[in-house]
């Protein structure tokens, strides 16, 4: 289905909750308030009022005025009309976000490895596609790498299948694997048990719906056992780079214990091209040295493994306890080997900061197993009272922060204390919308890679913010950032593909690659563009558009635009604990 033309009016193309905020924006010139009225389909003016003008808005490039029509609550199907436009008809109904709920998580199940992806599970025939990379025991890299730096590799193989593929390639990482299964696994550890949203058995439609063990929680442990194959066996030795690595700088090397330790990816010695069915991927797959960062990643989703499956699949909540244990161990003995970005064929996810994985951590391992040395080291790090910025892949601390505020077992002051944390983060958070043109809780200028996951993480803690505070404006701050990802946008562009009048259709996506390839498939439903990127604008779309666009504008929905819009798994894990949280019935 094509795309249909921009309208004037944006709004969030999949329509409003009836108990939500409700705002649109319109770009005009007109320097004062326009006469708005929202209509039903037999044209009767159902309410009505002036624009708020915004004005000249930066981050947008566009003059602005608001319309706010949030006290209509009647479920029904409306149009906006504002100076001659009417926008697209939209609903206001409750359980609009179930649909997204469900979509956003099966993009876990589609992007699995080592397992075929079926058309029944995967929505149709045209994803259905042969296990790729079905049995992949991956040695260790060895040789020299794209400075000419020579790696010792290492004296065993592991068998690393299954996991999820990281985005648009098909590398599996453990940094950023990490950020995004600690997002599911937080998500059941929240919803579990909740009335309205309950992905129970059954409806994300995946190979163990049916099994009695929530989807959510089953999808979760596909990824959960590769991280925990990915670690360093014991006794397993690697020469692994001294200290902080400057660039360019030559690197020198010691020998260390690095049993415990987790690899930081399995990958492609090569970049494939695009496209690459999974299943046709003949480049060597290799194991990258081991590092402290992804060996933190895994010793703090494991931890949280052990307490969601305590009470439902003892063995498997001991064996992650058991491999938490070991990789924090591994971590304090070894706590400065960083990763490297001289490897070509996967991305780096190199970050020379670890003070907040090994918060992060710290914080898991203690909510599981209250033992008190957990709280006494946290009590020494600064992000135990630090500003909580919005999570990404490489800036961990909130996730830590959110278990010590919302885990089962944390001291009640500590509890609070962390609670306390979250509200003024979101309370930041709000103060920017004044500042946003489309009031967003973003106000940014210098949006970076995957700037929808920081939007959408933002939406996270005003979520979590709502529910320790009962307060409707949190939730309202989630909803608008919904909104922008679902069209209230400069580009009138939904970021995420089958919903939508204007949905994310080419993403850059080795296997949904249409685009290039009438025989493959363009994305399932539910997928999230990374979104538009100011700062890094390295792929040959980007680098045309650098300088010539407004930070929201900078963004195109084109295959080869790898730095704009592709997919990957921290940013589709937000997306997904978003899109449940709004699917939540409100008490108050
Ligand atoms: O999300 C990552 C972003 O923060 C980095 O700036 C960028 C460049 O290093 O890499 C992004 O991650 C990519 C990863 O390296 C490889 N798989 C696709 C990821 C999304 O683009």
């Amino acid at each position: 289905p094509a795309s249909e033309p921009v309208s004037a009016i944006r709004l969030n193309q999949i329509g409003f909750l009836p108990d939500s905020g409700k705002r649109a924006v319109m770009a005009d010139a007109s320097k004062s308030p326009l006469p708005w009225r929202v209509v039903d389909p037999s044209g009767n003016t159902i309410t009505s009022g002036r624009t708020t003008v915004v004005g000249d808005d930066a981050a947008s490039g566009d003059h602005v005025h608001l319309i706010e029509f949030g006290r209509l609550a009647t479920p029904g199907t409306y149009r906006v009309v504002v100076a001659g436009h009417t926008s697209r008809a939209f609903p206001i109904r409750a359980g609009l976000y179930a649909p997204l709920a469900a979509a956003a998580l099966n993009y876990f199940y589609q992007t699995r490895a080592g397992i075929p992806i079926e058309a029944r599970f995967a929505g149709g025939a045209r994803w259905a596609r042969p296990a790729g990379h079905p049995k992949e025991i991956a040695p260790c890299f060895k040789g020299k790498d794209e400075r000419g730096t020579d790696w010792a590799g290492c004296s065993y193989s592991l068998d690393v299948t299954g996991g999820w593929y990281d985005a648009g390639d098909q590398g599996k990482y453990v940094v950023n694997g990490g950020i995004s299964l600690w997002t599911l696994q937080n998500l059941y550890e929240r919803e579990a048990g909740k009335a309205r949203f309950d992905f129970a058995d059954g409806p994300a439609r995946i190979p163990e719906s049916g099994n009695g063990i929530d989807d959510l929680l089953d999808e979760a442990r596909w990824e959960m056992r590769f991280l925990m194959a990915m670690q360093v066996p014991d006794g397993g030795r690697a020469r692994v780079p001294v200290g902080r690595l400057s660039r360019g700088a030559a690197l020198t090397f010691r020998d260390i214990d690095a049993g415990g330790m987790a690899h930081q990816k399995v990958a492609d010695c090569r970049w494939t091209s695009l496209p690459t069915r999974p299943q046709d991927d003949r480049e060597d797959r290799l194991l990258y040295p081991p590092t402290t960062g992804a060996t933190l990643n895994l010793a703090a989703t494991a931890a949280q493994c052990a307490r969601n499956w305590r009470t439902i699949d003892a063995g498997f909540a001991a064996a992650c306890l058991t491999a938490a244990q070991r990789a924090y161990a591994a971590a304090l003995r070894n706590p400065e080997v960083y990763a490297t970005s001289s490897f070509t064929g996967s991305g780096g996810y190199g970050d020379d900061d670890l003070a907040d994985e090994l918060y992060w951590a710290t914080a898991e391992l203690w909510a599981t197993t209250g033992q008190a040395r957990y709280g006494e080291a946290l009590r020494r790090m600064p992000a135990f009272t630090a500003t909580v910025r919005e999570p990404n892949w490489g800036s961990v601390a909130a996730l830590g922060t959110i278990t010590l505020a919302t885990a089962a077992g944390v001291p009640q002051a500590d509890a609070a204390r962390a609670r306390a944390m979250l509200v003024t983060a979101a309370d930041q958070f709000l103060a920017e919308e004044a500042r946003s043109g489309y009031r967003i809780p973003y106000a940014t200028l210098a949006y970076p890679w995957g700037s929808n996951s920081s939007i959408l993480n933002r939406a996270m803690i005003l979520g979590l913010a709502h529910g320790f505070t009962g307060e409707a404006r949190y939730r309202d701050g989630a909803v608008d950032v919904m909104d922008y990802v679902l069209g209230r946008n400069p580009l009138d562009q939904s970021y995420v593909s089958g919903f939508g009048a204007r949905p994310l259709m080419n993403p850059h996506h080795r296997f949904w690659a249409h685009q290039l390839d009438a025989t493959l498939p363009g994305p399932p439903p539910g997928v999230v563009s990374g979104g538009p990127n100011s700062t890094a604008m390295s792929d040959p779309i980007a680098a045309a558009m650098k300088g010539g666009c407004a930070p929201q504008r900078c963004w195109k929905d084109e295959i080869t635009a790898y730095a704009l819009n592709e997919v990957a798994i921290n940013w589709n894990a937000p997306l997904l604990w978003v899109a449940a949280y709004l699917d939540e019935r409100q008490t108050a």
